[in-house]
């Protein structure tokens, strides 16, 4: 493996050239060494219609018109607004900066054609079901053309444009050293997301917008809100707000239900789902407090004998009232949720058996007796997120530790690593791969146990730290999903998720821990760790791009981690 300072050495060697840095890499880019600068008067066509740049528009509707208009504004404030464009880091006179004395090439025109049509009415396309491709060419003359078949993909070829241009130190001018330009770019996977835990920590919805701007950066493009857990519950449900009273941390740390839709509208016009996970029949022991009835082993001690972490708690399996529960928390939040989300999560991580030897309606812990009962549960709360037009998504212990069916439609999401991706595509199902060895971005922040009367919490337990060390992005990007399938097997795979457990994460260092670990995963599911030859991406061609492109997220307001330091940035030289 390189070491950080061999990536930076090796620019001596191989990058006296400067070239290009998208991030994620397109699946094929080809540059040349002529100046262009950008006009700030440039002028931006869409399907032959002018099209102005407005500075924070906003998206009225979700038509692939509005959200081009508001990506182009986007992308054109990102690019001129100085505080958006890496200039602070120049050198004068560095093999980057054009001399102004010479003549100036103008880039003036972005002609940008979308072939298909979004629909505006039901913006929630689920994965592979949108063509994100783009093509784009900016010409040594000055011309630029973007065509796509979605506004996604219109957005996507915004972005990489967005990477070409820099600023020169002497001020007010913007220029790509890379014209011409080609690029032709479609995703490997469909699904490359980031999951959010709301509820070992509250984020305000702030947070989550910013999330989604870097995401969308990223070319990542869904966002799993894991909204609630044993510890909290921020979810506002208006049929039954007792929940939300009890159950959220405190009453100013709670998503309404104008908060969900603005969280999801503010993702889909940046070709971000949203879709939201209530994690069940385990990680539900909140309820307890507004719903006593429902629960089983809420504050039983040693915790460690019912639950993976403090405070347990699972639904009654054999409890019709947890159904009417049920139906009644479903029946308000589904329709809210369905304009904008292809799917929901039911959870299933993570039961422990021994709650259910205290579960009067079951008092006993065989398996012949709770696995009817699941599969039983499952099927009706898939049933209801079906009815709603959702796809639902459960943890992978659902099929593989309990051997709940179920239907093909159903797609599983991974944690345990080892085998689990082979078995469950073999078994027919499309896998979400968020291996925690890989791809949990909270693993080495050290143990949250002693937080609360840590000894009761812990005598006895045979605790070892299971999830260090860290994940560095170098180990995030050395990750494929795919390794070891079959080629039949490795097309159910939809992609991945980068997942953000919150014990020891909030607002404080969210950027920090999630930047730019995700991009490395972003990038593994957009082009992958080998380039169009098949040869691995070696670490000295995404250790420098990754490190420039920092710069940009920290630039846009997002405060990424550093990558290498600043001697090694390629633009300096
Ligand atoms: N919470 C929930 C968690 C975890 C899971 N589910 C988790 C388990 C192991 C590690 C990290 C996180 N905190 N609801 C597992 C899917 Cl190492």
């Amino acid at each position: 493996m390189w070491s950080p300072l061999l990536s930076c050495l090796s620019l001596f060697l191989v990058a006296l050239q400067p070239a290009a840095a998208i991030w994620p890499a397109p699946q094929s880019l080809t540059t040349g060494s002529s100046v262009l600068y950008l006009h700030q008067n440039i002028k931006v066509t869409y399907n032959g219609e002018f099209i102005p740049y407005t500075y924070g528009y906003v998206p009225y509707k979700l038509t692939s018109k509005e959200m081009v208009r508001a990506g182009v504004s986007r992308t054109l404030a990102g690019i001129f607004d100085s505080k958006f464009v890496p200039w602070k880091l120049h050198k004068p006179g560095s093999v980057w900066e054009p001399d102004l004395a010479q003549g100036h090439k103008w880039l003036q025109t972005l002609k940008i054609v979308q072939k298909g049509q979004d629909d505006p009415s039901a913006f929630k396309p689920r994965a592979g079901e949108v063509d994100e491709s783009y093509s784009l060419t900016v010409s040594a003359e000055g011309d630029a053309k973007l065509t796509a078949v979605s506004s996604i993909g219109v957005l996507h070829g915004l972005e990489t444009f967005s990477q070409l241009f820099y600023q020169h130190s002497a001020g007010t001018f913007w220029y790509t050293p890379f014209a011409p330009v080609a690029v032709e770019d479609a995703p490997r996977f469909p699904h490359r997301g980031v999951m959010m835990d709301t509820a070992r920590h509250f984020f305000p919805v702030p947070d989550i917008l910013r999330t989604i701007d870097a995401m969308a950066w990223n070319k990542m493009n869904r966002l799993h809100v894991h909204v609630t857990d044993s510890q909290s519950w921020p979810l506002v449900l208006p049929s039954m707000p007792e929940v939300s009273e009890k159950g959220a941390y405190h009453p100013s740390q709670t998503y309404s239900p104008a908060d969900i839709k603005n969280i999801q509208t503010y993702g889909a016009a940046r070709g971000v789902e949203v879709y939201f996970e209530i994690d069940m029949p385990g990680h539900i022991g909140v309820v307890s407090l507004s719903h006593p009835e429902l629960i089983v082993a809420y504050n039983e001690l040693p915790y460690y004998w019912w639950c993976a972490e403090p405070p347990c708690g699972a639904f009654k399996l054999n409890n019709t009232a947890v159904d009417a529960f049920l139906e009644k928390l479903f029946d308000d939040l589904l329709p809210r949720l369905a304009p904008h989300s292809a799917y929901f999560h039911t959870g299933g991580d993570e039961l422990n058996k021994n709650d259910s030897m205290l579960d009067e309606g079951i008092r006993s812990n065989a398996s012949e007796v709770l696995q009817p009962l699941l599969q039983k549960f499952i099927d009706a709360q898939h049933a209801r997120i079906r009815a709603a037009g959702l796809t639902p998504i459960t943890w992978e212990e659902i099929p593989l530790d309990w051997n709940v069916t179920l239907a093909l439609d159903t797609v599983v999401h991974t944690w345990l690593g080892g085998d689990s991706v082979k078995k469950l595509t073999g078994m027919g199902h499309q896998v979400i791969d968020s291996n925690y060895n890989f791809w949990y971005l909270d693993c080495g922040r050290g143990q949250w146990l002693n937080w609360a009367n840590g000894a009761a919490f812990t005598t006895g337990f045979p605790f070892n730290d299971w999830c260090n060390p860290a994940k560095g992005w170098r180990l995030v990007y050395s990750h494929d999903p795919t390794a070891g399938l079959t080629a039949e097997q490795a097309k159910l795979v939809l992609g991945g998720e980068v997942t953000v457990w919150s014990e020891t994460i909030d607002s404080t260092n969210l950027d920090t821990l999630v930047w730019p670990r995700a991009s490395a995963a972003g990038e593994v599911l957009w082009s992958g760790r080998t380039d169009g030859t098949g040869q691995n991406r070696s670490q000295i061609d995404a250790a420098p791009r990754l490190n420039e492109f920092r710069e940009r997220m920290v630039l846009r307001g997002v405060r990424s981690s550093p990558v290498q330091m600043t001697f090694c940035l390629d633009f300096l030289w």
